[in-house]
């Protein structure tokens, strides 16, 4: 009587190494077709239950029910394994990869190493120097009377200990100047503070480059010549300059910077507010006042100095509006500048 049973669990031991040993579509569905196919052996089985005595039908047709169960699951997930081993599955593994996300530079980084760039190729080196200063390499140094506004409390963060947040970087040219003999021919960029409110066009704090070269023989015309190269590299060869007459305490004669409006090559548009120029920066030859402070004889040397807004530049050059996206770290106006997601 027991022998049925024994013959199916022997069934069960067969399939089980069968199925082990299949490892292609051809051996899996030779598999599929000998135990669970129509004419299969399972199917077979079935047929015989009938002619079975009457105490172990019950027991042996649980047991064969079992026994497809287990075969088809078996065989599905064999089937599932080949998939995932042959790669014919719904990953298509040749779409591109997906990249990490990429950051980029600050775009005032990019523009101050942009500006550097043609000075430097142009004999300027680049210095610093430091953001809380004395008021002496501040106002005193640059020939700034007790009375300038840029002094007054309203204008300019003055510390506790009386030292002074630089209004510009004009400090760092009296700390070369007073390092070195001529000729200096130098660039200094970095952070200034003043207190204004912020608005679309004002900030509390920017950044400034200013220009500095003394030597014997150096006339304003060397500094028209160097700012006009400059801007023609900054906004292409066809932009002029205007000087127009100005007063600075540290320069004399002192002069403001205007360009050509290089969006609509002066005709005047949105941008100029239809002048046809855009004010770029304030220029002028060193005051001999200065040059006695830091010990270099005005009879014998001459000089001149210029300085420029690097978000001004910025603002124009990336047709940007407000000074503010500069300081929010918004990433979605960061990575507008080379990011990528
Ligand atoms: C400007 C405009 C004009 C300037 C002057 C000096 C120094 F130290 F030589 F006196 N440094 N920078 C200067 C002159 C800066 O910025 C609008």
């Amino acid at each position: 009587m027991q022998d049925h049973l024994k013959q199916l669990s022997d069934h069960l031991k067969q399939f089980k190494k069968r199925a082990s040993d299949s490892i292609n579509r051809d051996d899996l569905e030779k598999l599929r077709v000998e135990f669970i196919g129509r004419k299969g052996l399972i199917a077979s089985l079935f047929k015989q239950i009938g002619s079975l005595p009457p105490e172990i039908k019950g027991r042996f047709g649980q047991e064969l029910n079992a026994f497809k169960q287990y075969a088809q699951e078996r065989i599905d997930s064999i089937s599932r394994e080949l998939d995932s081993d042959s790669g014919t599955t719904d990953i298509d593994v040749t779409l591109p990869a997906r990249l990490p996300l990429l950051g980029t530079l600050h775009p005032l980084t990019l523009m101050e190493r942009e500006i550097k760039s043609i000075f430097s190729k142009m004999g300027f080196t680049i210095e610093r120097g430091p953001e809380v200063e004395d008021t002496w390499h501040l106002f005193d140094a640059l020939n700034t009377p007790e009375w300038h506004p840029s002094r007054d409390p309203s204008d300019t963060f003055y510390l506790e200990d009386g030292s002074v947040l630089r209004t510009e970087t004009s400090p760092v040219q009296i700390r070369v100047m007073q390092e070195r003999k001529p000729p200096i021919r130098i660039v200094a960029p970095g952070r200034v503070f003043r207190n204004d409110k912020p608005d679309a066009t004002h900030s509390p704090f920017f950044s400034q480059l200013e220009g500095l070269y003394v030597d014997k023989g150096v006339t304003f015309s060397d500094l028209k010549g160097t700012v006009l190269e400059f801007y023609k590299h900054i906004f292409g060869k066809s932009v002029k300059t205007r000087f127009r007459p100005h007063f600075f305490p540290f320069t004399e004669p002192s002069a403001e910077v205007d360009v050509s409006c290089p969006f609509c090559n002066g005709k005047g548009c949105r941008i100029c507010k239809r002048t046809g120029w855009i004010e770029m920066g304030g220029s002028g030859m060193v005051d001999p006042n200065v040059l006695n402070i830091v010990n270099i004889d005005p009879e014998i040397y001459t000089g001149w100095a210029f300085g420029l807004g690097i978000e001004r530049l910025a603002l124009l050059l990336y047709g940007i509006d407000d000074i503010r996206l500069f300081f929010e770290n918004d990433i979605r106006f960061l990575m507008q500048f080379g990011g990528r997601r």
